[in-house]
């Protein structure tokens, strides 16, 4: 049984959204990050820095959103989620995690630390301006990058269009604008898939509902 650590609306969604793509049997593990769960000696002992998502497989404890969609595509490999290793598909899809998670992801984590992740006294409002900028230009690379192909690697759907569609689902949540119509065209279709809607029902579904 493969465990996961989430809490809604955060980086857990990848790991769901890839639990629910590859079709395994989980259990889903709330840390409270509203609550402080992610401060609690139980849930360190997990992930010492204190965040989600975290897989447990057996003995392997795994954190980085990327990191565990792309164990979860090479450990379910019938699924397609990853290319096979060495395969000059899989140096494709390689690039375009790494890129989704230092560039594409960055300036959105900027914007979202300086709202309201940072205690007060470190947010700077000042950051804004740069850190869209900075997401108007990776958002051009992305748009390139895809084309007008249906996605950024090869014929088939794999965790790299995950991780991108859930960036920009947090770009769309955040109002910022996606700035291409072929990337507002990749995002709903990818987020119309159905795991997706199983991805958020299983997620909300996670809080009590509130009296
Ligand atoms: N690079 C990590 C980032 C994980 C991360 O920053 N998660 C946030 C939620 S999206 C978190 O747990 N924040 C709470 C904390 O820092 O204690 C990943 O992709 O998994």
């Amino acid at each position: 049984m493969l465990h996961v650590y989430g809490c809604p609306n955060t980086r857990s969604q990848r790991v769901v959204w890839a639990l629910e793509e590859v079709g395994a049997t989980y259990e889903y593990h709330l840390v409270n990050l509203l609550a402080g769960d992610d401060r609690k000696p139980d849930y360190q002992a997990i992930n010492t820095g204190g965040k989600v998502p975290a897989l447990v497989d057996g003995d392997l404890i795994l954190s980085e959103s990327a990191a565990i969609c792309t164990y979860l595509g090479d450990r379910f490999p019938a699924s397609g989620l990853t290319p096979p290793s060495g395969s000059v598909e899989r140096a494709l899809y390689d690039q375009w995690c790494f890129f989704i998670l230092s560039e594409l992801e960055q300036p959105l984590w900027t914007i979202t630390k300086h709202r309201f992740a940072l205690p007060k006294k470190r947010r700077v409002p000042a950051i804004f301006d740069t850190a869209h900028w900075e997401w108007d230009m990776a958002a051009r690379v992305l748009a390139t990058g895809l084309g007008e192909r249906a996605f950024l690697v090869g014929e088939c759907f794999t965790a790299a269009d995950l991780l991108a569609a859930q960036t920009l689902a947090w770009a769309r949540a955040f109002e910022i604008p996606l700035g291409h119509v072929t990337l507002e065209r990749y995002a709903d279709r990818l987020l119309g898939r159905p795991a997706w809607a199983r991805t958020i029902e299983r997620e909300q579904g996670v809080f009590p509902p509130v009296e």
